[in-house]
């Protein structure tokens, strides 16, 4: 008898519960705000390569409970858990064919805030030098502090996602800012008032402005494509394809701005090349036109020429010297690198780099006679320290653990590296510039990720995220390390101080 009921009312759950049908599920549920081909809308893309990095259980979750602070809401009483489950799998599946995203696309996809209104001069009294933004990922917002009291001037809703440091204008008005789904919005800090947005990509991974100012270039994973804007309206000036030297199609690592160069520097992930495109003066007037024979055709009449280095090896992660000459890249092995002269298009040194140094967060300064650069690793628990006259190791520092980010400032004699992964992840490193040996370990929250640093324009404090959802941003005397204050934050991840950006402070990624 008591079987018979089990089974009966197994048969009654089948009867009753609905059978998985991810596409219907979708469709009913999803698609108003992710879009019918999954690549976004008000939600951001729903596809392998933006959801690559939300592994499964998260994703899990945040269907059934929603996400706080966003309009994203809880499916828990509309779709089961067996649904939820198959949503999550059908989402991790590739599409099977990617759209169109060329300048037709981009140009509608344009928002310009009608109620923008341009001021003359800042609407606060803060020193502009010495504003500093706080990317809070925890609710997709940036806070706009002031670097003196740390005052919040503003705290503004950003698109899904920013990934990457945000660029400011060479006088430090405005700021753009890269969503992950290739939304790029423009910020105007006098006004705090966001002028307008457009879709660049449809997964993108970060942006570099002109020296001048007048370009913005969005490089992209999808599709294989360097997006240039026209930083005064976010109107499309180009969109070029990115084919290596043998037609090989290659998504973009990371798009870098080198000013004396007038040119920006891509990273390419899929062929072993570097990619300069030049904005300013003609290639010729740059003094090394009589390399050309080794790189591809440049095209005539093309406002954004194209010079392609083939090199050794896919280099996908750069530092560059302050001359912006020569380039270091990190092999995809993770167990060496290259140093590549932009001048002569070739490999001029090996680098002593084991552990996947993350070269992107590298900083240098003044050792002795020489220049260092340092950079973490992405995995072991150390910070090569290279001397950059000989691009020779001069020290390798143990840490507790891998590190994700590197900072300091010409005016303090410490670098702050955190450990990003593992069971240290709550612990910031202080390193002695002239001794490198670390000089203090920090841990203000037990247990929980403790991240990035910035530092204020005169080098007196040192900002570090505490990067949880219910974090803060802790104000440190960089000198005393001692805590001043803290900031209640949500996931604050990057800090971003516009006089250390706009002056290219060598203590800080550029
Ligand atoms: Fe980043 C900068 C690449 C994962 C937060 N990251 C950069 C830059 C590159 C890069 C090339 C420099 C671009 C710039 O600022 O213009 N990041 C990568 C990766 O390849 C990697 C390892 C894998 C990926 O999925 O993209 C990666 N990055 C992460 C994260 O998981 C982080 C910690 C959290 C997040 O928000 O995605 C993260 N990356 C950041 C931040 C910066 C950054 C905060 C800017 C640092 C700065 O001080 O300028």
């Amino acid at each position: 008898m008591i079987r018979l009921i089990v089974s009966l009312s197994a048969l009654a759950l089948a009867v009753t519960a609905p059978l998985a049908d991810p596409a219907r599920d979708y469709a009913d549920n999803c698609q108003e705000c992710h879009g019918a081909e999954r690549l976004g809308g008000l939600g951001p893309a729903l596809i392998p390569q933006t959801l690559g990095r939300m592994r499964g259980p998260n994703l899990v979750s945040v269907i059934r409970d929603g996400r706080e602070a966003t309009q994203m809401p809880a499916f828990d009483e509309i779709l089961s858990a067996e649904q939820i489950e198959a949503l999550t799998v059908y989402l991790k599946e590739p599409l099977a064919e990617v759209p169109p995203w060329t300048e037709a696309e981009i140009m509608a996809s344009r928002l310009m805030n009608e109620d923008y209104t341009p001021v003359d001069q800042p609407t606060w009294s803060s020193d502009p030098m010495n504003i500093t933004l706080a990317v809070e990922t925890g609710d997709h917002h940036v806070s706009v502090l002031d670097g003196d009291t740390f005052e919040r001037l503003d705290r503004f809703a950003t698109p899904f996602a920013v990934h990457g440091g945000p660029k400011f204008s060479p006088e430090g008005r405005f700021v753009f800012i890269m969503s992950r789904d290739g939304w790029v919005q423009k910020y105007d800090l006098y006004a705090l008032q966001e002028v307008g947005r457009i879709r660049a990509g449809l997964n993108s991974r970060n942006i570099a402005i002109s020296h001048d100012g007048k370009w913005l270039a969005v490089a992209n994973y999808l599709p294989n494509s360097l997006t240039i804007l026209s930083t005064d309206d976010l109107s499309v000036a180009k969109v070029k394809e990115v084919k290596g030297k043998d037609g090989t199609p290659s998504r973009i690592s990371a798009v870098y701005q080198a000013p004396p160069r007038e040119s920006f520097v891509l990273a390419l992930k899929d062929v072993p090349e570097i990619w300069e495109v030049f904005y300013g003066k003609n290639p010729p007037e740059m003094g090394f036109a009589h390399d050309w024979r080794m790189e591809g055709p440049i095209k005539t009449g093309d406002p954004f020429p194209v010079r392609k280095i083939t090199t050794p090896d896919y280099l996908d992660d750069f530092f560059f010297d302050q001359s912006y000459e020569y380039v270091m890249g990190a092999s995809r092995s993770g167990d060496g690198g290259q140093v590549i002269d932009l001048v002569i298009g070739q490999k001029t040194a090996d680098l002593d780099l084991p552990g996947m140094p993350h070269l992107g967060s590298g900083i240098t300064w003044k050792y002795g006679d020489t220049t260092v650069m340092a950079t973490p690793h992405l995995k072991d628990g150390a910070v090569t320290v290279i001397d950059m006259s000989t691009w020779q190791t001069v020290k390798r520092i143990e840490t507790l653990g891998p590190g994700f980010f590197m900072r300091s400032h010409e005016n303090s004699p410490y670098v702050w590296v955190d450990v990003f992964f593992g069971p240290n992840k709550d612990v910031m490193h202080v390193i002695d510039k002239e001794s490198l040996e670390i000089v203090k370990t920090l841990r203000p929250v037990e247990g929980a990720t403790v991240a990035h640093v910035e530092f204020t324009k005169d080098g007196r404090f040192a900002l570090v995220s505490v990067w949880e959802d219910d974090g803060a941003v802790i104000v440190y005397d960089a000198e005393t390390l001692e805590e001043v204050k803290r900031l209640p934050m949500r996931k604050p991840s990057g800090k971003y101080n516009v006089w250390n950006k706009i002056t290219f402070s060598e203590g800080t990624s550029h």
